[in-house]
Formats: structure tokens, C-alpha cells, sequence
């Protein structure tokens, strides 16, 4: 069975990110998803509308995610790869580089993003209209 791994966020799911894990679920035949914690994400000064454990719930009822671990830090990606026996490290390509040292463990894609949305763009065009209040 060929293990694909990838990492994020995944917050105000959209169709970027469905995008991102079919073509990820493509490379492969099992898709483990780490997803950042609300604590990670304050590291990655992200401030996600949904909660860590909202997050989850919705990424389980995608068809493309076999699995799903949490992200908690920088560091965990190599421990991660070794201990799952994972065989294809997958990002979208504005990581493009930023996780080559992983070569060395398992095959490392970057894939391409989905243009014209984003999660920020959600809340801006959605705070625009005044239908979304948040501190962005
Ligand atoms: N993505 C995409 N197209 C978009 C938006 C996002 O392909 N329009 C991809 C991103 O490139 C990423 C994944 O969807 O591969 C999840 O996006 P985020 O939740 O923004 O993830 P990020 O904050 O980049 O976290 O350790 C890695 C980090 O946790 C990555």
C-alpha cells in the first residue's frame, strides 16, 4: 500500500483543499492528513475559524482522508514519515521547497493550488459584505 502524507490547517474547507487532497489521494492508495492544532496554529500566527476538533470532523467525512493525526509542531514530519511508513510527502506548491530535506525519507510533490481561494480570502470578501465579523 503506497502512503501519502500531507499537512495543514483546513480551515473553512473549500475546493482548494478538496483539490489538494484528491491530487494528493492520486499519488497513492492511503492519505494520512495532519491537522494543525488550534496551539500550532498560533505558531503559524493563524487564527482558524473552526476549532482543531471541528476541523477533524469535517475533514473525516472527506472520501480522499484515510487518516488524520494532529500537527503540533514544526519538527514532527520526519517521525511522522518513519513511523507510518509513509511513502510520498504531498504540498500544495507554495511550499515549493520548504520540505525538500523530507527527500530523504519518502518521495516529496509539491501540487499545484487551486486559484482565486483561499480561506482569507473567504473571510475578507464575507467581512466586506458585513456578513462576517472577525478580527483578521
Ligand atoms: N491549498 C491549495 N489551494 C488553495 C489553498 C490551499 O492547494 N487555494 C493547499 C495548501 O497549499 C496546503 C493545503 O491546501 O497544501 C492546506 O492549506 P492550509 O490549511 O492553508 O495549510 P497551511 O497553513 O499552508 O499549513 O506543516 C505544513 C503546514 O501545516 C501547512
Amino acid at each position: 500500500m503506497k502512503k501519502v502524507i500531507t499537512y495543514g490547517t483546513f480551515d473553512l474547507l473549500h475546493t482548494g483543499h478538496i483539490n489538494l487532497l484528491k491530487r494528493a489521494k492520486d499519488l497513492g492508495d492511503y492519505l494520512i492528513v495532519g491537522v494543525s492544532t488550534d496551539e500550532f496554529n498560533i505558531l503559524k500566527n493563524k487564527k482558524s475559524y473552526f476549532t482543531f476538533e471541528e476541523r477533524i470532523h469535517i475533514l473525516k467525512s472527506i472520501k480522499y482522508v484515510d487518516e488524520i493525526i494532529a500537527e503540533n509542531d514544526w519538527e514532527q514530519k520526519i517521525p511522522d514519515i518513519l513511523q507510518s511508513e509513509v511513502n510520498v510527502f504531498a504540498m500544495g506548491d507554495d511550499w515549493k521547497g520548504k520540505f525538500d530535506y523530507l527527500k530523504e525519507y519518502c518521495k516529496v510533490v509539491y501540487l499545484p493550488r487551486t486559484e482565486g481561494i483561499s480561506t482569507t480570502k473567504i473571510k475578507q470578501d464575507l467581512n466586506v459584505r458585513g456578513e462576517y465579523q472577525t478580527n483578521l
